[in-house]
């Protein structure tokens, strides 16, 4: 066994929501030694997990952040959330682990659930193994579970465990294993270490097989191990156990093993495989491609009681309060170190190669940026975030803390983003889902005091005309000494769409005198700005043809005036209609749930543009179709329940289309005022 001077090992818990993650994270922290008790997220208990968000939901929110000792060596915990609306925090951190646990439900039904994080981890080149959890609850077998995951993964599967059965009064109920690698059976003893027994007599036969198996799959990259099954010898046990190793870390292969976070089964099984599986973290700064050492700062926290923190990970020398260190935007000096065990940090003096702390201040370096070493920052296929509320705060004096708040709050989570519109004075905050924002918006609340209203973004809604008018402006005042005078007529005619404004002009004989020309093209974009349905008009070619002015009282102010009211009236005589903002949407849904998505498109007025496999994934399909912009609303969480939280959807502007009928009728009632 190689001593461990070279480094902490981190291990990412990945995988679909509610397989256990967090649970598994207890379990490995009480099965070392690291707490008396073994928490429970359904308790509230449990290390991880334990910001006010994350209980209520019941669910991560957030990754957690634990360490433990075992057996002389070191590992640290990256527990990621799996939900599709949180699993952008965890993002980083997973790829600047040594391994990755993809913990999976023993469902074979539930199994696709997990090809996300199984792609995420090809993509990233990040080994991993599987561990299928609840298998206190398994009714199938590991083989059907293994044949369904299969085809999700490039390398193969490789199965390192077969489950022992036994009769019980609730059913058959799997009891304990035998380990393939071993050759030995084990009993499961709730909270304890399992105890060995015999290899029961009727799994003889299977256990031979399957080790086997087994063998085959390894000697795919043996070829000394090739030779040695085809010549019918047994191979040593250090053999294969150094296979599983390097061909886990070079993800030739996919380890399977399985247990129960909440009993406490086949959870020392585990970590005995991270101990000989999980490559040094040297390996993890090659794929970085980082240079020379020093640590890769994952995400940036403003959660706790200690103001920012950035989450980093060491990968070369050591690094100590004091340190000066260069970053993409300049030297940063570290701040004071702490070491993280959930919402517990305690001070460290100096954090050693594959340590994973919290840097205190480390301002001006962001998550995904390297200090003091030249790394890339990997790229991460995040899914999109376009769902948006419109906030306000319910307060105005709260405005200023809004925006540090949502500064903060963007800056630690990189599937959050906030921005002014201007035109329609509205501040719209984009996430991923609507659970993301609502958690987002219970964070502002708790952490920074600010409540804030929020609505459905206003739709950007506009109008054109049919026909093309001709139409006289005129503005007279006259006032005591000075008077206004501007007169114009304009020709007002529809553009095809999407050609927006243009202006011209025929005067002739200085109908209208030069200097106020502009003026009148300001008074018709005046005019435009709310047309006679009530919203900005676009599409639009007007000529000023003709006037008249008044050498005394004629100014551009009056000029303007008369071009807005002449541009007003047209509009209103030129047969005004609405235009809908259509997007072209995108969903990567499971198959199972393409024909759900296709109808929610339909009855949502959506037009289907074509559907098509997936690249690279196995039972996945993408769809893509026009929709329009007010029919968004809700799409999301429609994709999620059709499609056990899996489809997503990207969206971006396509067009405007006209809208008529009720519909439209609909739409300009509503803006009138009540
Ligand atoms: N039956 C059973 N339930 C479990 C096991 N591990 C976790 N759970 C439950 O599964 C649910 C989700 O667990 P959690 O750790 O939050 O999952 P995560 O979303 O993957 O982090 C909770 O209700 C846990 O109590 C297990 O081994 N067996
Ligand atoms: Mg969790």
């Amino acid at each position: 066994m190689p001593g461990r001077s070279d480094g902490t090992r981190a291990i990412a818990l990945v995988g679909p929501g509610g397989t256990g993650k967090t649970s598994l994270a207890e379990a490995l922290l009480f099965a070392a030694g690291a707490v008396d008790r073994q928490g429970s997220v359904d308790a509230g208990t449990s290390t991880g997990d334990s910001s006010a968000e994350a209980r209520a939901r019941g669910g991560s929110t957030e990754l957690n952040l634990t360490a433990f000792d075992f057996m002389g060596d070191r590992f640290a915990v990256v527990d990621t959330p799996g939900s599709v609306g949180f699993c952008a925090d965890g993002a980083f951190a997973i790829a600047a682990a040594d391994l990755a646990v993809v913990v999976v439900d023993p469902e074979p039904d539930r199994a696709i659930l997990a090809e996300p994080a199984l792609r995420q981890l090809e993509a990233l080149g990040v080994p991993h193994l599987i561990f299928v959890n609840k298998i206190d609850q398994a009714r199938g077998g590991i083989r059907d579970l293994l044949e369904a995951l299969q085809p999700m993964s490039a390398s193969p599967l490789v199965a390192r465990q077969i489950p022992i059965r036994a009769k019980e009064a609730g059913g058959e109920k799997i009891t304990g294993f035998v380990d393939l690698g071993l050759e030995r059976a084990f009993r499961y003893v709730p909270g304890k270490p399992s105890e060995p027994i015999d290899i029961p007599a009727d799994l003889a036969d299977r256990e031979a097989a399957d080790r086997f198996h087994m063998l085959e799959q390894l000697a795919d990259h043996d070829d000394q191990l090739l030779e040695q099954l085809l010549m019918d010898e047994t191979p040593d046990r250090a053999t294969v156990f150094a296979d599983l190793a390097r061909e886990t870390r070079e993800n030739l292969v996919v380890p399977v093993l399985f247990g129960s976070a909440q009993n406490g089964f086949g959870v020392r099984r585990l970590m005995k495989a991270l101990r000989h599986d999980a490559p040094p973290p040297d390996a993890a700064a090659t794929r970085l491609g980082a240079k020379t050492g020093c640590a890769f700062v994952f995400k940036i926290s403003h959660g706790g009681t200690m103001g920012r923190l950035a989450f980093a990970r060491v990968f070369g020398g050591t690094l100590a309060e004091g340190t000066e260190l260069k970053s993409e935007s300049g030297t940063v000096r570290v701040g004071t170190l702490f070491s993280v065990q959930g919402e517990k940090t305690a001070k460290l003096a100096k954090a050693g190669v594959g340590d994973v702390v919290a840097i205190a201040k480390a301002e001006g370096v962001g998550a995904g940026q390297w200090l003091g070493a030249s790394g890339k920052a990997p790229s991460l296929d995040l899914p999109a975030s376009n769902y948006a509320l419109a906030i306000a705060t319910q307060d105005r004096k709260d405005d200023v803390r809004l925006s540090t708040a949502l500064h903060k709050l963007c800056e630690e989570d990189p599937s959050l983003s906030w921005e002014q519109d201007e035109a329609l004075h509205e501040t719209r905050l984009k996430g991923i889902s609507d659970e993301h924002l609502k958690v987002t918006l219970a964070k502002l609340k708790r952490r920074y005091g600010v409540a804030v209203n929020a609505k459905p973004p206003t739709i950007g809604f506009k109008e054109s005309i049919r026909k093309p008018v001709t139409q006289r402006g005129r503005h007279k005042k006259q006032s005591g000494g000075h008077g206004q005078f501007g007169d114009v007529v304009i020709e007002v005619k529809p553009l095809p769409r999407g050609q927006g404004f243009q202006f011209d002009e025929r005067i002739h004989g200085g109908a209208v005198p030069r200097q106020y020309i502009p003026a009148v093209e300001a008074g018709v974009k005046d005019a435009m700005e709310k047309g006679p349905l009530g919203f900005p008009v676009v599409d639009v070619a007007v000529t000023l043809v003709d006037g008249s002015y008044h050498t005394v009282d004629s100014s551009e102010l009056a000029f303007r005036t008369a071009g807005r009211i002449g541009m007003s009236e047209a509009l209103g005589e030129a047969s005004p209609h609405l235009l809908e903002p259509v997007h072209k949407v995108r969903v990567t849904t499971p198959a199972y749930a393409t024909s759900r998505v296709t109808s929610a498109i339909a009855s949502r007025r959506g037009q289907m543009l074509g559907m098509d496999s997936r690249p690279g994934w196995s039972r996945w399909e993408l769809v893509e179709a026009l929709v329009p912009e007010a029919e968004l609303q809700g799409l999301d969480a429609e994709l999620r329940s059709v499609s056990q939280g899996l489809a997503t959807y990207e969206a971006e502007f396509d067009h405007l289309a006209e809208l008529n009928g009720t519909l439209a009728d609909k739409v300009v009632r509503e803006l009138e005022p009540a």
